[in-house]
Formats: structure tokens, C-alpha cells, sequence
């Protein structure tokens, strides 16, 4: 094949790109004063952990210092920032909530 052979075909194979999305984790940090059940309940509620999975959740962030609660697309992510923040704020516990690019 090529420009001096007039009998060829060139046939050119594309390939759908299938680009992936950026993906965000969702973390929880640890503080003194939010209450365990508080923290049980935003894991319920905003990310649908059942008990055990949100409790489990829940310690980790009490033993560690930080634990995540999820992974999802960066708009996704931005609104379970933004709903716990303000559910926290609403109830006036300090809790705090961040998204990290994976
Ligand atoms: N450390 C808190 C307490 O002892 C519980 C807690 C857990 C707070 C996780 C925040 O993200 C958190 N009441």
C-alpha cells in the first residue's frame, strides 16, 4: 500500500474514545465535638450507607483522623460537599467535609 501503488485501499480503523471521568473522593474529617450518631446519620442520609457500613465509616474517621464516604464525579461530589456542610452548619456541629481528586 501506499501513494505509488494505485491498485491499494487504505482502510483506516477509529476507535470510539471512551474517555473516563475525573473521579473525587468525598471525605469526612474528624473533630471533637460532632456526636457519633450525628456523623452515623450525614453517612445515611447524604452517601446510603446503611448502619453498620456508616458506623464502620463513622469510626474510622474518629480513630483516623480522616476516612472516605465515597467516590464520584466532580459535580456529584460538590453537592455532597455542599449538603453536609450545610446540614452541619444547620445543626451547628463543626463537622467538615472535603472532595480530593483521586
Ligand atoms: N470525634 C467525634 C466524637 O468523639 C466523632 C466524630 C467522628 C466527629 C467523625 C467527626 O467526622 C467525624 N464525638
Amino acid at each position: 500500500p501506499g501513494e505509488n501503488d494505485p491498485g491499494s485501499i487504505v482502510v483506516t480503523k477509529t476507535r470510539a474514545k471512551t474517555k473516563r471521568p475525573n473521579l473525587y473522593r468525598v471525605l469526612l474529617i474528624n473533630d471533637d465535638y460532632t456526636p457519633m450518631e450525628f456523623v452515623v446519620h450525614v453517612l445515611e442520609r447524604f452517601f446510603n450507607k446503611g448502619r453498620e457500613e456508616a458506623t464502620r465509616i463513622m469510626l474510622h474517621v474518629h480513630h483516623h483522623g480522616v476516612g472516605e464516604c465515597g467516590v464520584y464525579t466532580y459535580e456529584v461530589a460538590e453537592t455532597k460537599v455542599t449538603q453536609v456542610m450545610d446540614f452541619a452548619r444547620k445543626h451547628q456541629h463543626p463537622l467538615q467535609c472535603v472532595m480530593e481528586k483521586k
